[in-house]
């Protein structure tokens, strides 16, 4: 089955929690083999909103891309998420970075995520839980991306641990 790697952020209500419900709900979509530490980051690209919670988590998963990306825009919806603002908060954000060594482009998805290599919130929860793995367009793995990004974007682990039946 191949492994999608996707990346979690929360910024409005209690991002613990939802997190751990993202990451509950995934289970009816494949397996959940690896979850990473919580991570508070400094907003990126819009700036003026709330720092956010990050994480990254391994999806072992028998559907499409474009099947996964309409359940994770279904867990999106079940969790609040309303679309008011691009960029702007959100109870939860779900977004695919990898998929095996697939390349997508179609007009509603692309793969490879096309910001991951320049986003610290997304590449130290990967690297934590993947760091050999290799994006198969830059040829780079995910600490090598991560070593090679400029200082800036601030992004603590946290003491958070996210509980779910998957790694209780
Ligand atoms: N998501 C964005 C834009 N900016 N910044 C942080 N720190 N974390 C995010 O998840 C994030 C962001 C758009 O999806
Ligand atoms: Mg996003
Ligand atoms: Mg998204």
């Amino acid at each position: 089955m191949p492994t999608a790697y996707l990346s979690l952020g929360s910024n409005m209500g209690n991002g613990q929690a939802h997190l751990r419900d993202a990451i509950a709900q995934l289970g009816s979509h494949g397996e959940v083999s690896a979850i990473s530490s919580c991570y508070e980051t400094e907003p990126v690209e819009f700036t003026e909103q709330d720092w956010f919670l990050n994480c990254a988590v391994a999806l072992e998963t028998d559907e499409s891309p474009s099947q996964l990306m309409a359940s994770l825009l279904q867990i999106e919806e079940n969790l609040g998420r309303r679309r008011v603002q691009q960029k702007g908060p959100r109870t939860i954000d779900i977004d695919i970075l990898l998929f095996g060594d697939l390349i997508v482009n179609t007009p509603e998805l692309t793969i490879p995520h096309p910001g991951m290599a320049k986003r610290r919130f997304v590449l130290q929860p990967l690297a934590e839980i993947a760091p050999d793995l290799r994006h198969p367009l830059l040829g780079k793995t995910a600490q090598e991306m991560l070593n090679s990004l400029p200082p800036g974007q601030v992004v603590r682990k946290t003491h958070a641990r996210i509980f779910t039946d998957n790694n209780s």
